[in-house]
C-alpha cells in the first residue's frame, strides 16, 4: 500500500513523463517539417518511450492500491532554434528528469517504502542511459559544426540510435 506522500510524488512523476513525451513530440514535428527524417524518427520514438515510462508508473501506482491520475500539461514550444539547441534542450530536460527521479528515490527512503525504492531503480538506470545518449549526440553535433554534408550523414546515422518502447519493459 502506498502512503499518500508517495502516491502524490509518483503521480507528479507521471506528469513529468507525460510532459517529456509531449516535448519530444513537438521536437519530432519540428524536425519533420525541416525535412530531417532521421532526427524526427528518433524524436517520435523517444516520445513513445516517455509515454511508456509514464504508463509503467501508472500501472505501479494502481497495482499498489493508489490511483494514477492524469494532469493538464503546458504546451511545449513549436520552434527549437538549431539542432544543437534542440539536443541541448533534450539533454537539459533529461538532467531535470534525473533530478526528479532522485528526489522520488529520496522520498521512498524517507517513507521506508522499499518496494517503491526497488521499482525506481529501473528509472535511475534509464536516466543514466538517456543522459549518456543525449551527451553523445551533442558531442557528434559539435564535431559536425556547420558542415551540411556531415549533417546529412548524421540525420541518417541517428536512425541507428532509435530504441523501441518495448525496451521499457511495460
Ligand atoms: Fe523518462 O526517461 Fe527521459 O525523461
Amino acid at each position: 500500500m502506498l502512503t499518500s506522500k508517495i502516491e502524490d510524488a509518483l503521480n507528479k512523476q507521471v506528469t513529468v513523463e507525460a510532459a517529456s513525451s509531449q516535448i519530444y513530440l513537438a521536437m519530432a514535428s519540428w524536425a519533420e517539417n525541416l525535412g530531417f527524417e532521421g532526427v524526427s524518427q528518433f524524436m517520435y520514438a523517444h516520445s513513445d518511450e516517455e509515454r511508456a515510462h509514464m504508463l509503467k508508473l501508472m500501472k505501479f501506482i494502481n497495482e499498489r492500491g493508489g490511483h494514477a491520475t492524469i494532469s493538464e500539461l503546458a504546451a511545449p514550444p513549436t520552434e527549437f532554434g538549431s539542432f544543437k539547441d534542440m539536443f541541448q534542450s533534450l539533454f537539459d530536460h533529461e538532467v531535470f528528469v534525473s533530478k526528479s527521479i532522485n528526489d522520488l528515490v529520496d522520498i521512498a527512503l524517507q517513507e521506508k517504502d522499499y518496494a517503491t525504492h526497488n521499482f525506481l531503480q529501473w528509472y535511475v538506470s534509464e536516466q543514466i542511459e538517456e543522459e549518456g545518449l543525449a551527451r553523445n549526440i551533442l558531442d557528434k553535433i559539435n564535431l559536425i559544426g556547420d558542415d551540411k554534408s556531415g549533417f546529412y550523414l548524421f540525420d541518417n546515422d541517428i536512425k541507428q540510435l532509435i530504441t523501441k518502447p518495448a525496451d521499457s519493459k511495460l
